[in-house]
């Protein structure tokens, strides 16, 4: 036998950048509620700009890096843990494309169409891949688990 493969849950990390907090979080937060995903925790802050420079740390090289930092740091955000099977994949597709201008011609119904302004004021961040959603979410949550949590097994008696 091969084994069943089988969809685990993980967990993603979720930011409502300045353009999108506070306007647009309860639209924001209606549409991941209705997309399955679970809000493990979230917080809001303003991102200290040391934090900020960590958090972007491998754009550091790109010439949009220390407007985004600056930006990113300029006003209270949300931050948030979500949690779904395939939720990386899962939390990119309801943002949308990076470009909000690009989202409302390929992806009009995303996050990024209905609520980013112009590049790069696009409301929302969500992590690239399970390794930077684990490296964020411990980033911001030290006390969370960046990975579900095993289910508990139920071992029966013969
Ligand atoms: P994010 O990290 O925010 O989820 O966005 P992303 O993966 O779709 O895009 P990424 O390449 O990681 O870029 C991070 C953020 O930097 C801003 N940006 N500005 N001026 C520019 O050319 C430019 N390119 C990117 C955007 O806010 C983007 O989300
Ligand atoms: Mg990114």
């Amino acid at each position: 036998m091969t084994g069943r493969q089988v969809d685990r849950p993980e967990r993603t990390l979720g930011l409502i950048k300045p353009d999108g907090y506070p306007v647009h979080k309860e639209d924001i937060f209606a549409r991941i509620k209705t997309a399955g995903f679970e809000v493990v925790c979230e917080k809001e802050f303003t991102f200290d700009r040391k934090v900020a420079e960590t958090f972007y740390q491998e754009h550091k090289e790109r010439p949009f890096y220390e407007e985004l930092v600056t930006w990113m740091s300029s006003a209270p955000i949300s931050a948030f843990v979500l949690e779904k099977v395939g939720a990386v994949r899962a939390w990119r597709d309801l943002m949308g494309p990076t470009n909000p201008q690009k989202a409302r011609e390929e992806a009009p119904d995303s996050l990024r169409a209905l609520f980013g302004s112009e590049a790069p004021r696009n409301a929302v961040h969500g992590s690239d891949s399970q390794q930077s959603a684990q490296r964020e979410i411990t980033l911001l949550f030290p006390d969370v688990s960046p990975v579900p949590p095993k289910p508990t097994q139920i071992v029966e008696e013969e």
